[in-house]
């Protein structure tokens, strides 16, 4: 008997989609030996920097001067490779986690914190440095970054767009809805997932029954592709690849990074009460600095004159942060009301007027007490 009809035209498969079991290693390997000797010093300073600039950034909330920072330490390869791998033309998409991307990628260390720092919108112009505003709600940047892509290759812009996202983020309906639109319209994006092993508290075992998460790249009908987070050049190879075959308009990719969060979930978090410190040390010894510098080392390449001008460059950036975040920016209250519509609704014209009435009240009763000051 003759089976029914296709109800729909399944695609072949060109090339295979599912990712290798184990993750895609580089440093260690005799695919360490082909890596050019600028990138590799590249990476590391950036990697360096990018420490710095966690602890840095995880200090000014300590100091009050933030509100809450998400570190990335444990995870820098990730963020330098994602900055890296692409074009001045190309959009980075941010979560919370991936200030280090943006600054990686020329955004000023300052205006990336403004959002953490509670003082003013996004902080930077998006177009201007091609990066979207970091997102805090789970996996929204994610459908974003599709349309943007989309819409660049309609125009015929070539623009590809990055879009990072946690595991966590990997369960929203914004994931699905991304990863979906982005395959069928086979738009000029790329999906990083940085599998840091937690979601807060929910570690990725109660998070999903995947074999991995970039198994999930196959129900959409695009490539996943697993690689070791902790190798930066792995990383930046496997996104340069994704990159390289988006701009060509080979479609979307995948990219599962395994990696782990050293620091707890932001600075309002404690990590003790759900892991065990074994489970830290065991990947502090597979940092992705040190696992650079074995590399940089057994190539001669870490002389003491580079690591000196390394360690000297990143301590510069870490003081001019400081300096500059510890100084109190001018702010207008009424910017509360600003670029929230394109014309204010009669609400925020109201909120706006009892907020400034109530300013002016306060000023008024404040100016005589500071007149009796000495
Ligand atoms: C839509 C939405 N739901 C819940 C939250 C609260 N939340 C903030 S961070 C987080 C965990 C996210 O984990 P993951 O995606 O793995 O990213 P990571 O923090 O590990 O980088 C949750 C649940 C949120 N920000 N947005
Ligand atoms: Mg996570």
């Amino acid at each position: 008997m003759p089976g029914p009809p296709p109800a729909w035209h399944p695609r072949v498969d060109p090339a295979p989609l599912l990712p290798d079991a184990e993750p895609h290693r580089v440093l260690g390997t005799d695919a360490a030996l082909q890596l050019d000797a600028a990138l590799l010093k590249r990476l590391y300073v950036q990697l360096v920097r990018g420490r710095r600039y966690n602890t840095q950034a995880t200090a000014l909330t300590r100091q009050g001067r933030l509100a809450v920072y998400p570190s990335s330490t444990g995870q820098e390869a990730c963020q330098v490779a994602a900055a890296l791998a692409l074009q001045e033309r190309d959009w980075l998409f941010p979560s919370y986690r991936d200030t280090l991307a943006a600054v990686a990628r020329g955004l000023d260390p300052v205006e990336a914190l403004t959002l953490l720092r509670g003082d003013w919108h996004t902080g930077y112009d998006p177009r201007a440095c091609r990066i979207a505003p970091l997102c805090t709600p789970l996996a929204t940047q994610l459908p974003h970054a599709v349309g943007l892509a989309h819409a660049a290759r309609l125009r015929g812009d070539d623009v590809v767009a990055l879009a990072l996202v946690g595991d966590g983020g990997t369960s929203e309906g914004d994931f699905h809805e991304a990863l979906n639109f982005a395959a069928v319209w086979q738009a000029p994006v790329v999906f990083l997932v940085q599998n840091n092993g937690f979601a807060i508290s929910v570690p990725l075992a109660k998070q999903t029954a995947a074999p991995s998460l970039a198994h999930k790249a196959v129900g959409y009908g695009m490539p996943g592709r697993l690689v070791d987070g902790n190798d930066a050049p792995a990383v930046h190879g496997v996104l340069t690849e994704a990159v390289r075959r988006a701009r060509e308009g080979g479609g979307p990719t995948l990219v599962e990074a395994v990696t782990y969060r050293v620091d707890a979930h932001t600075n309002a978090d404690d990590a003790t009460r759900y892991r065990t410190a074994d489970e830290v040390e065991a990947w502090r010894a597979h940092d992705p600095i040190a696992l650079m510098e074995r590399e940089l080392t057994a190539r001669g390449l870490l002389t003491d004159d580079f690591a000196a001008a390394t360690r000297d460059g990143a301590e510069e950036m870490a003081a001019d942060l400081r300096e500059r975040m510890h100084q109190d920016p001018a702010l207008d209250p009424d910017d509360l009301f600003t670029h929230v519509y394109a014309e204010r609704t009669t609400q925020l014209r109201q909120q706006s007027d009892q907020l400034r009435a109530e300013l002016a009240a306060e000023a008024a009763t404040d100016e005589p007490a500071q007149e009796a000051r000495p």
